[in-house]
């Protein structure tokens, strides 16, 4: 079963940013399809039940973007 979540993403300024915080959601397990957004600064996730709110705000974070 799979799920969406919209995560809002701050720092991005270039679609070098945006592949950032697409790479770092993709390369998560369970994670299906990544689309950001440079204009509403925010990402939306189609992702497996299991993936948790928690590992993909991690991964935005490590990738050097803030998440609220
Ligand atoms: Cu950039």
């Amino acid at each position: 079963m799979s799920e969406k979540t919209l995560l809002k993403v701050e720092g991005m300024s270039c679609q070098h940013c945006v592949s950032a915080v697409t790479n770092a959601l993709e390369a998560l397990p369970g994670v299906k399809k990544v689309k950001v957004s440079l204009e509403k600064g925010e990402a939306k996730v189609k992702h497996e039940a299991e993936v948790t709110l928690e590992a993909m705000k991690a991964a935005i974070t490590e990738a050097g973007f803030n998440t609220l």
